[in-house]
């Protein structure tokens, strides 16, 4: 087993990771750029080590200085978290040669799934249901208006090199294909140096939904269930949920089974998602695998109580895994505070927490690495805490919510609190009734402003 891991990553899921870290009894090693100095995990490791000056592209980023950070340590892992070089099949192949185990997908997995239409070529081999669509990469516009007709308006084309909706246009009729296909290929080259794009039936008003698989050494997977995700604002989540208030019993065993037929196709290692678009008939269709840990992982472990993070270190440390399925017994809401005011576009707002209380009481779990004095950097993601409340219904989980929510005061920033508050009083929501479509008719009420 390990001896001592460096977290090559921030905030709260540094945390996170050496929580775990010190309740296996392994020694940490945390990284941390200039502008991190006071960040809570430099504290709460073992051993701490500059990597650099703020820019993420000279520090977190850097790989070279990561690696000398666990070389000078002696670390024998690496917990990449997410984010970062969570999902840099470079990094994970440099960690293998430099005989450090990468807490995380091997580099051919990573490469194989970060391609979106090779992964879904290799999804539809392994039998999991995907969207309708071209084989494979579209030659050029003709090719795309051929396939298009094929199908039927209306089509979406993706950027196989993209994910997470860069680079990709709805398209609704022939008249629309050519400056579209154009300005995304334009949009992916210039974001990605890859401007190759597939093409799909477009599935209209879909539900993100999730599901957690974890995959050992030997070839085996199971699944954790599902985990809704459909509350997004530009692609970026904003409050997730398990169960899917839009699950049933048998959907969530054939999305579980597909979850796990794909993880075990490709002999998938580690914690791992298997991302779903599913219909308003109850369709589901594979989108993307992610091959890091996500940033919604505490629900799951809420609802079917395991330690996600402790279940990586083990798996890449070779101890196999037991290989049932797990179900929620219990209903879990995440919203995620960012340093940002949702009554100015959701603009960020880094600066100085004067004044901060936390919410706590039964069934409240607060993910976070802020405290009273903490000045936020402008230089990362603006998201500064994770609030989680767990019950054993929705409408328990939700009117927890509110509470933690109400309690939660921060000052000296703008957060998306009041956002999260107006949240849990809006009717379709409350009624479980959302698709990825929610946030386009969304309107802040200036009752909810601190
Ligand atoms: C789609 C789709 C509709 N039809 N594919 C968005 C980013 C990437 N995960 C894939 N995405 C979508 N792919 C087809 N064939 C709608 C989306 C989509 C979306 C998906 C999940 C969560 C939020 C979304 C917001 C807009 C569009």
């Amino acid at each position: 087993m390990f001896k001592k891991i460096l977290i090559a990553n921030r905030g709260e899921i540094a945390l996170r990771i050496i929580r775990t870290c010190k309740e296996m009894g392994i020694k940490t090693v945390a990284v941390y750029s200039k502008a991190d100095e006071e960040s809570l995990h430099v504290r709460f490791a073992d051993e701490a080590v500059c990597i650099g000056p703020a820019p993420s592209h000279e520090s977190y980023l850097k790989i070279p200085n990561i690696i000398a950070a666990a070389e000078i340590t002696n670390a024998d892992g690496i917990h990449p978290g997410y984010g970062f070089l969570s999902e840099n099949a470079k990094f994970s192949k440099i960690c293998a040669e430099h005989d450090i185990k990468f807490i995380g997908a091997s580099g051919e997995q990573i490469e194989k799934m970060g391609d979106k239409a090779t992964a879904k070529e290799t999804m539809k081999k392994a039998g999991v249901p995907t969207v309708p669509g071209s084989d494979g990469l579209l030659k050029d516009v003709d090719h795309a208006r051929k396939e298009a007709k094929k199908m039927g308006y209306p089509v979406m084309i993706k950027a196989t090199a993209g994910g997470g909706g860069k680079g990709m246009r709805a398209i609704w009729s022939e008249d629309e294909m050519e400056k579209n296909f154009e300005s995304a290929v334009k949009e992916a080259t210039a974001a990605f140096g890859n401007g190759g794009m597939y093409m799909e039936k477009l599935i209209e008003e879909p539900r993100h939904i999730e599901i957690q698989v974890v995959g050992d050494q030997y070839g085996k997977a199971c699944h954790l269930s599902e985990r809704d995700c459909s509350v997004q604002r530009r692609h970026q989540k904003l409050t997730e949920e398990t169960p899917s208030p839009f699950m049933t019993d048998s959907l969530r065993e054939e999305m579980g089974k597909a979850a796990v037929k794909a993880a075990e196709y490709i002999k998938y290692e580690g914690a791992g998602t298997v991302e779903f678009l599913v219909d308003k008939h109850r369709n589901f269709y594979f989108m993307e695998m992610n091959t890091r840990i996500q940033v919604e992982h505490p629900i799951t472990e809420q609802v079917v109580d395991y330690d996600l993070i402790r279940e990586q270190i083990l798996v890449a440390g070779g101890v196999p895994i037991s290989g049932k399925n797990y179900y929620p017994k219990l209903h879990s809401i995440e919203c995620r505070i960012n340093a940002e005011d949702p009554y100015n576009d959701f603009r960020p707002s880094p600066g100085k927490i004067t004044t901060l209380h936390t919410p706590g009481g039964h069934g409240v779990r607060l993910d976070t690495h802020v405290y009273s004095g903490y000045m936020i950097p402008p230089n990362y993601d603006s998201m500064i805490a994770k609030l989680i409340t767990t019950a054993q219904t929705r409408e328990e989980a939700i009117n927890k919510m509110r509470r933690a929510l109400d309690e939660f005061v921060i000052e000296g920033v703008k957060t998306t609190i009041p956002f999260h508050r107006q949240l849990m009083d809006h009717p379709d929501y409350l009624a479980g009734n959302y698709t990825t479509k929610f946030m386009e008719g969304f309107k802040m009420d200036p009752k909810y402003q601190d």
